[in-house]
């Protein structure tokens, strides 16, 4: 009955199956969390989602920008570049299966026993937790809709940075999938940054902070927050209750494991 966290996939299928040999996972009694962007950029996005569909009983996942972009895709609202390496999965039969699956997945996950919560990018420090779990499920709930493509057709809004200033739905669901699925640095009011994602030792902007070492409701509630994305802090926060997991395997790095029982770290070097 182990739990086990991973980082983004994003199609580096093989790393995947060699990392659960080696934590010896097993899908009859164990639980995977998984911080998203399973697919974009890596070699196999077909066989990932397959697999995370087939073992939807044991892994669990949040949405990350990549899922989001792939399904902003799928809506005709970007147009795939090569680089992604969606071909496959646009071309397989069972795409619909894959847009209905993704478009189910919650962009938060919280356990309470110990205090857990998983999302892609992060919480932004301009909420308290009550709000960031509020604000994730009106948007999974429009995910849900018949019309969901509105939202994502809409989702790309830079100017979307401050939590207080949103007047509408619509503003608070922008701020809202790129607070969990995009951030890295704040400002130090909490306002987003978009631009910056290198680690915070090259960082060059006095202005900016990453997100965790803002004041953070979450935090200070005793929660864990455990996120993906950042591949350039390569696992590093410096904070014991921010727990980094993407180690940019898609990058020649390597993806890494965590297990809640015993908090240690496993690692697959890139194939
Ligand atoms: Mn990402």
């Amino acid at each position: 009955m182990a739990t086990f966290f991973i980082g983004d996939i994003q199609g580096c299928f093989d790393e995947l199956i060699l990392l659960l040999k080696k934590i010896k996972f097993n899908h009859q009694q164990d639980t995977l969390y998984l911080t998203g962007d399973l697919i974009g950029r890596g070699p196999k996005a077909l066989a990932t989602l397959e697999y995370v569909i087939k073992h939807q009983h044991s892994i669990k996942t949040v949405l990350g920008n990549h899922d989001l972009h792939f399904l902003a895709i799928t809506c005709g609202i970007k147009k795939a570049k090569s680089s992604d390496k969606f071909e496959q999965l646009l071309a397989s039969p069972r795409l619909t299966d894959f847009i209905d699956y993704l478009r189910q997945q919650p962009l938060l996950i919280e356990l309470t026993q110990p205090k857990i919560i998983l999302c892609h990018a992060g919480v932004n420090p301009q909420w308290d937790l009550a709000t960031a779990k509020k604000a994730a499920q009106a948007v999974s709930k429009q995910l849900k809709q018949d019309n969901y493509a509105q939202l994502l057709g809409q989702m790309y809004d830079n100017s979307v940075v401050n939590w207080a200033d949103c007047q509408t739905a619509l503003q608070q669901s922008i701020f809202t999938i790129n607070a969990c699925t995009r951030m890295r640095y704040c400002y130090h009011d909490g306002n987003m940054d978009y631009q910056q994602n290198c680690p915070p030792a090259q960082l060059n902007d006095p202005r900016l902070t990453p997100w965790f070492k803002l004041e953070n409701d979450t935090l200070k509630q005793g929660y864990r927050i455990i996120f993906g994305h950042w591949a350039s802090l390569v696992g590093h926060t410096d904070q014991p209750n921010t727990i980094a997991l993407d180690t940019g395997c898609l990058w020649g790095n390597h993806l890494t494991a965590w297990q809640l029982e015993n908090q240690q770290f496993s690692v697959q070097n890139a194939l």
